[in-house]
């Protein structure tokens, strides 16, 4: 190993599978897996360069975080990209699957970088049981369609999907847009909802809610749950979102929680110093700070 030598293609301040046979001794924790997949985006496709631009965003921050008094206490493995399968869903779902499957065994707990939102279902079909988790879902849409154009599968309906896996409970976040029917799902299976008014007027009992969560959660985070203003180049951009300090003080709210996995999806940004895939990997560092 070189000393003074990064690896942008890695997320920052993640090792590699050599590192961790070799010199490292503690297991890591956390596994990074990007999902380069946008086959069913309806709007600004590109979420297939997600996985690139978050990773080479996350090495425009520090390792200690000024509000958190902490530093990056636990490992973190870049295990690279999903071979990814443009145009079948069903065949990324499956390869996501076995991948996401091999951590969980490992006890790796998997940070997943999309990709299309359509991804978090194939994450969370390597779950034995979900019965006990609670999804808290950031994002401007519900993704509750039972179907999209015809589609059982796609970005739209992610939410669906995995209602269907029969979690806990699912808590959204910054909801400003659904259909009619989505709006009757939502309410029909109890799953909660909050617009980013709510957030914005009374953010501390937002904070509440998430720390009062129990048991094991799994996070999922459609960036688009930003306001076009701060994350511009996602699928499907909706004004009147959070802003990155809304974000990072909902996130912090999981402080001592039990996450059991992470994603972050929905960056289409093809260009270095897009606020969008800055603030992606933002999120990320920020969950990693709380570990
Ligand atoms: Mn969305």
């Amino acid at each position: 190993m070189y000393l003074y030598t990064e690896n942008p293609l890695k997320f920052a301040f993640s090792h590699e599978e050599d590192d961790y046979s070799s010199s490292l001794t503690d297991k890591p924790l956390f596994g990074i897996l990007g999902v380069p997949f946008d086959s069913t985006t309806t709007y600004q496709p590109g979420a297939r360069y997600g996985p690139l631009f978050v990773r080479e965003a996350s090495y425009n921050f520090e390792g200690y975080n000024l509000f958190l008094d902490k530093g990056l206490q636990k490992g973190v493995w870049d295990i690279g990209n999903l071979e990814s399968v443009p145009g079948n869903f069903q065949k990324t779902c499956s390869n996501l699957k076995s991948v996401i499957t091999s951590l969980l065994e490992d006890k790796i707990t998997p940070i997943t970088i999309g990709g299309e939102h359509s991804i978090s279902y194939g994450v969370l079909k390597a779950y034995d049981d979900l019965q006990n988790v609670t999804i808290l879902h950031f994002d401007a849409h519900m993704d509750l369609r039972d179907d999209y154009m015809g589609e059982k599968f796609s970005h739209a309906t992610v939410m669906h999907r995995i209602q269907d896996l029969e979690p806990r409970h699912i808590i959204q976040m910054g909801i400003r847009s659904a259909s009619i029917e989505e709006r009757q799902f939502a309410q029909d299976n109890g799953i909660e909802y909050y617009t980013p008014r709510e957030i914005k007027e009374n953010r501390e009992k937002m904070e509440k809610i998430i720390s009062q969560i129990e048991g094991p959660i799994y996070v999922t985070v459609d960036i688009d749950v930003l306001d076009p203003a701060y994350a511009p180049s996602v699928g499907t951009p909706a004004p009147g979102g959070l802003t990155p300090h809304d974000l990072e003080r909902l996130i912090f709210s999981l402080e001592g929680k039990e996450v059991v996995g992470l994603d972050v999806v929905e960056v289409s940004a093809n260009s270095v110093g897009d606020s969008t895939s800055i603030n992606a990997a933002k999120t990320i560092l920020d969950f990693l700070f709380l570990q």
